[in-house]
């Protein structure tokens, strides 16, 4: 482990004026966590079938999409995912991490705007709609047009944090007209997309800044980010920045034909420690060796090529979250991903939660950390 710098500390656990705890402070992926937000498979609707989400998703997947855009997900795994969900919650809340959700929020409905038409998705995945810097909570402008309205069933929970000293801040809203999406992207071929992507060609285009927040990963003053089919350069050099010079933001790149999120591709597990996709690996490694981290390669999921993953790929095993840096929450059934964790150090605390997956995200996925209990440190000495 890195040794702490401490000319770097900054505290925001309290806040000055008051000297109460502040609600919402989180630096990194694994300081202790104190409180979260777990997404909701309520009413979670199939996205019509747009250019975006089909250079998304798996053609093995593309009937569904074509055929149930704007219904609801089957309800089997609708059903089964919100039972999972709330066993998950059930854990946090029995390890002393508070719980908070989403509302219940209908998806069917079809909005018009003067650029586009859709019918939403869900909100399923605060990660990839919020991320907490510091006491900032910032709203992600995503790029899919299923997901434009996602904020509505945040806005409860988001006033609640600013009414108690958060920071909030919502990215320009992107108009998503046809000039976001390059509408010729060539997704009937998947090795035209692998080599378009692996020129940095993507669906998006910079026409307007657009990202997910999943795409960016926290270390403190280091905040890494991958270009990826949902999050364009405009997006990233608004969050450069807007986050201004108490921050790093670097941009990564990975051998990764599809990229959406980085977080099923690059995981940082503690102040030093990185879980790198082995199928995907890194252009920029030699900054984290540099720094003197360790780049783990997570073994791979054990997971039924059967079992349905609407938007993701089994990779979905390395997505957990940390509930201190020795302790994370692992799907109870990846053995050999446990061991590797437990020859870090790492006790994993298990969950299953099978159909949740199949609406694209892990543990790291379905949630946001609001508070984990630490200071704002440097990792990367060099960059000091
Ligand atoms: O398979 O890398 C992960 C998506 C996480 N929201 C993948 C996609």
């Amino acid at each position: 482990m890195l040794k702490l710098r401490s000319g770097l500390r900054r505290l925001c656990a309290t806040t000055a004026a008051t000297a109460a705890p502040a609600a919402v402070c989180s630096h990194n992926e694994w300081d202790p966590l104190e409180e979260i937000v777990v997404g909701r498979v309520d009413n979670a609707c199939v996205p019509p079938f747009t250019v975006e989400v089909k250079a998304n998703t798996s053609e093995r997947y593309w009937p569904m999409y074509a055929k149930s855009g704007g219904q609801s997900f089957p309800r089997e795994f609708v059903d089964r995912a919100r039972i999972e969900v709330e066993n998950f919650c059930a854990v946090l809340a029995s390890e002393g991490v508070v719980v908070r959700r989403p509302d219940v929020v209908d998806w069917s409905f079809v909005y018009e705007t003067p650029d586009f038409k859709s019918s939403g998705m869900y909100a399923a995945m605060p990660r990839d709609f919020m991320i907490v810097v510091g006491d900032e909570i910032i709203e992600a402008p995503m790029a899919w047009r299923s997901r434009f309205f996602e904020y509505r069933a945040y806005r409860s929970l988001i006033k609640d944090y600013f009414g108690r000293g958060a920071r909030w801040t919502t990215a320009p809203k992107p108009t998503m007209s046809n000039e976001l999406y390059d509408l010729d992207y060539p997704i009937e071929s998947v090795s035209d997309r692998h080599r378009l992507a692996a020129r940095g060609s993507f669906v998006t285009t910079e026409y307007e800044p657009a990202f997910d927040a999943a795409d960016f990963m926290r270390c403190g003053r280091d905040i890494f980010v991958q270009r990826s089919q949902v999050t364009n350069r405009f997006g990233i050099e608004w969050m450069r920045r807007h986050l201004g010079e108490r921050y790093r933001v670097h941009a990564l790149s990975f051998r990764d034909p599809n990229p959406m999120h980085i977080d099923a591709t690059f995981l940082a597990v503690g102040p030093g420690v990185v879980l790198s996709n082995p199928d995907r690996p890194c252009h920029e490694i030699d900054m984290f060796y540099k720094a003197g981290w360790k780049v783990v390669k997570p073994p791979p999921s054990v997971l039924s090529d059967e079992h349905p993953l609407w938007m993701s790929s089994k990779w979905l095993s390395m997505n957990i979250l940390m509930l201190d840096e020795r302790r994370a929450i692992v799907g109870r059934n990846e053995v050999p991903l446990q061991k590797c964790l437990a020859s870090l150090g790492i006790q994993s605390i298990l969950v299953d939660m099978p159909h949740a997956n199949s609406f694209g995200g892990g543990f790291h996925c379905w949630t946001c950390d609001i508070r984990r209990r630490g200071t704002l440190e440097s990792y990367f000495p060099q960059f000091d």
